[in-house]
């Protein structure tokens, strides 16, 4: 495991010029903002921050103590969306977005209709709510039926078209922990992959994109991270 920086620590000196990432290994909101910084190939320093035992330090710089955020020189930028926002803005190489206006929105307006999925991930994964297999298989298949027919109507392997763009990147850490659900189900989730064509080509491209590949964590070490941080604010 890498440093974590806990109550009591002093903050690292920062090395001047270069942007800071304040992450947590497991944490997929801040798997986002990794994914950009690697995917624009942009220089950076990670601090990881111990959410149990929070640097007193940290809530200097996130009043909730949440990661990611972000110090670029005269910034902090705080909350993975406008991280990644603010980074596709001021560093212009492998721009994530489209350039179209309308079609960058759409892509901004798509990328929020991933959250009832991603609450419905944490409602399993977290054993929040009480569902049988079929029950979750259902609930699950409902809101990826519209990722896989936006795939579909934009006939690309990603979202981005035939390389991964914003909506790929924010998608993805969820994407990357789904065995996460049939290792806290205790078996697959029942779900007829058939009805998913598109997501599963989706899902085997963005294994072998190099960011998705340098961030990667197996479902098995992050589901074990989850059993230790069980109750607690993670
Ligand atoms: N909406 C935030 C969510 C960030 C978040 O919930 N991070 C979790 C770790 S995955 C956290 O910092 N938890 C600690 C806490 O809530 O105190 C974002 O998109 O950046």
């Amino acid at each position: 495991m890498s440093e974590r920086y806990s109550s009591g620590s002093q903050k690292p000196e920062k090395i001047k010029g270069l942007l800071r990432l304040y992450s947590m290994e497991y944490c997929p909101f801040a798997q986002r903002t990794r994914l950009v910084l690697k995917a624009k190939n942009i220089p950076h320093e990670i601090v990881n921050i111990d959410l149990i035992s929070k640097p007193e330090w940290y809530l200097k710089i996130h009043p909730e103590g949440k990661v990611p955020a972000l110090e670029a020189d005269s910034e902090v930028v705080l909350e993975s969306l406008n991280i990644v926002n603010f980074l596709d803005e001021k560093y212009p190489q492998n721009p994530l977005y489209p350039t179209d206006l309308v079609a960058r929105k759409r892509d901004q307006e798509l990328i929020t209709k991933i959250d009832p999925l991603i609450g419905l991930f944490y409602q399993c994964v977290l054993s929040l709510v009480q569902k049988t297999p079929q029950e979750w298989a259902e609930a699950f298949a409902s809101g990826l039926e519209e990722l896989e027919s936006e795939l579909a109507t934009r006939a690309t392997t990603f979202f981005r078209g035939d390389k991964p763009g914003m909506i790929d990147y924010m998608l993805w850490p969820w994407g990357q922990r789904a065995g996460a659900i049939s290792l806290t189900l205790g078996q697959k989730l029942p779900l007829n992959l058939d009805r998913f064509p598109m997501l599963r080509k989706w899902a085997k491209s963005m294994r072998q994109d190099s960011a998705c590949v340098e961030t990667y964590t197996e479902p098995e070490e992050y589901w074990n991270f989850l059993q230790l941080s069980l109750g607690k604010s993670i």
